[in-house]
């Protein structure tokens, strides 16, 4: 029976994880490198933005059935839950699930369970993991149980996708599986599948492939409409009317830890077959250049233009601006000597200097959208004028009314009906792509 659990890693998954498993009854240590995390969570704080995690990590520090700390304890059930981000040549790096496992080592006894959920290349489990946990002398599968099971919630969703989601489990044997189904239909309400750890490891990276791919084509259906004259959001809207089509949306890019990273993991174990995946990340990542692009089209005739960057998170209302967008756009436009301010009610901390919302817009010749914050929908163009420079608004997500902002007196483009140019640094763009998955590879 399963009643402590050691969760490693505090961060978007771990933490909501830990703090369910507390709330349903379980003796909870989460354990984190960091110990100002460590520190905050034990106050019954968060150092992270999602909907309701504090008031369930709250509760569940109250309760006395979650601590935190920075060193592992013994257990029944282990959660490896920490970061596989990707190196600068786009290869997986899983210093953090090898550290992880590594840190309990001191700790595992007979009959403890093992779950990997960090999202990981195919076969990390069986050719990474397996072998750390044999250091121990246990043999896994009959003194250990381990088993892969992705986390597959919406960041924003988090609390609820965790319990109402279904859950693949890959275990590696059936009696893995079967120990690893039981703790997790202790709350989840979803449907639980059982597979083996490399499909489930799998399942992970193709669900968010698919995704990164549905976008690429949305994305170059709004370079297309954009030089037909036409709009792509209105073309994407009516041809999902079909029963069987569902086309994602374009957008100034694809960012985030998983949908911008995934996809890699597949490229790199298989650089000739993952040709589709390749260039879906090539023409995802070149989003960012061509409204970087844009905005320099449209602002050349002006003197010491200043763009004023409305959200820099990933997405629409987090705070999380890992491999955003925001990032390549702003250092595109700065590079050009262009000034930027930027403003965001969610992001605290950012590469580059955050303004307050009239600074930002203080003499601005550019409203550039980045991040569809709901706060945006808010935003009053009639005062706005009176701040601005130049009255231009440049909506890369085809989030706001662009109606009230035209009646306001500002000229409005949206990205999906404007010529998306890229000409400027298309060349850095190529050769970065070039220099992981050629063209040649991806067979253009
Ligand atoms: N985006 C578009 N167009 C769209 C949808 C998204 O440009 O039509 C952009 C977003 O703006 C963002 C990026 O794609 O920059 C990714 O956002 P997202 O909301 O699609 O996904 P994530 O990264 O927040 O969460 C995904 C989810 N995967 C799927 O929906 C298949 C989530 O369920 C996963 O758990 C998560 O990745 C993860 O952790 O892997």
């Amino acid at each position: 029976m399963i009643h402590k659990i050691c969760v490693v890693g505090l961060g978007y998954i771990g933490l909501p994880t830990a703090s369910i498993f507390a709330s349903n009854g379980f003796e909870v240590f989460g354990v984190d490198v960091n110990p100002t995390v460590v520190e905050i969570i034990n106050n019954g704080d968060i150092h992270i933005e999602e909907p309701g995690l504090k008031t369930v990590v709250q509760a569940a520090i109250r309760s006395g059935n979650f601590k935190a700390g920075t060193v592992p304890v013994e257990a029944d059930a282990y959660i490896l839950a920490v970061p596989t981000p990707i190196t600068h040549d786009k290869k997986a790096d899983l210093s953090y699930v090898e550290a992880a496992a590594r840190s309990i080592l001191p700790k595992l006894r007979k009959g403890n369970l093992v779950i990997l959920e960090s999202t990981s290349p195919p076969l990390t489990t069986v050719n990474v993991l397996i072998p750390i946990l044999e250091e121990t002398g246990l043999r896994v599968g009959e003194d250990l149980f381990v088993a892969y099971s992705p986390e597959r919630v919406l960041p924003g969703r988090i609390l609820k996708e965790l319990i109402s989601n279904s859950r693949i489990i890959g275990g590696v044997n059936s009696q893995s599986a079967e120990v690893a189904r039981g703790l997790y239909a202790s709350f989840v309400e979803g449907e639980i599948f059982v597979s083996d750890s490399t499909t489930a490891e799998m399942v992970k990276l193709v669900e968010n492939t698919f995704r990164d791919v549905n976008i690429a084509l949305a994305n170059e259906l709004a370079v297309i409409c954009g030089q037909l004259g036409i709009n792509a959001l209105d073309v994407i809207h009516l041809a999902n009317k079909h029963p069987r089509v569902n086309l994602h949306r374009p957008g100034p890019g694809v960012g985030g830890h998983c949908i911008s990273v995934d996809p890699w993991f597949l490229v790199e174990r298989f650089p000739n077959d993952s040709r589709i995946i390749g260039l879906s990340r090539r023409i995802n990542d070149e989003m960012p250049y061509r409204v970087a692009s844009l905005v320099m089209d449209y602002t050349n005739h002006i003197k010491n233009p200043k763009i004023t960057v409305l959200g820099v998170s990933y997405k629409g209302n987090v705070d999380d601006t890992r491999e955003s967008p925001a990032l390549a756009i702003i250092a595109g436009l700065v590079q050009a000597g262009l000034e930027v301010s930027i403003y965001d009610p969610h992001v605290r901390y950012f590469d580059y200097e955050l303004s307050g919302l009239e600074a930002a817009f203080q003499n601005s010749d550019c409203v550039l959208l980045v991040a569809d914050h709901e706060e945006f929908r808010y935003l009053n163009p009639a005062e706005l004028h009176n701040l601005v420079r130049s009255p231009l608004v440049i909506d890369t997500r085809g989030f706001l009314s662009l109606g009230l902002w035209q009646q306001a007196g500002f000229e409005c483009l949206q990205l999906g009906d404007v010529e998306l140019p890229l000409a400027k640094w298309q060349e850095t763009v190529v050769k970065q792509a070039d220099a992981v998955a050629p063209m040649s590879v991806l067979g253009a």
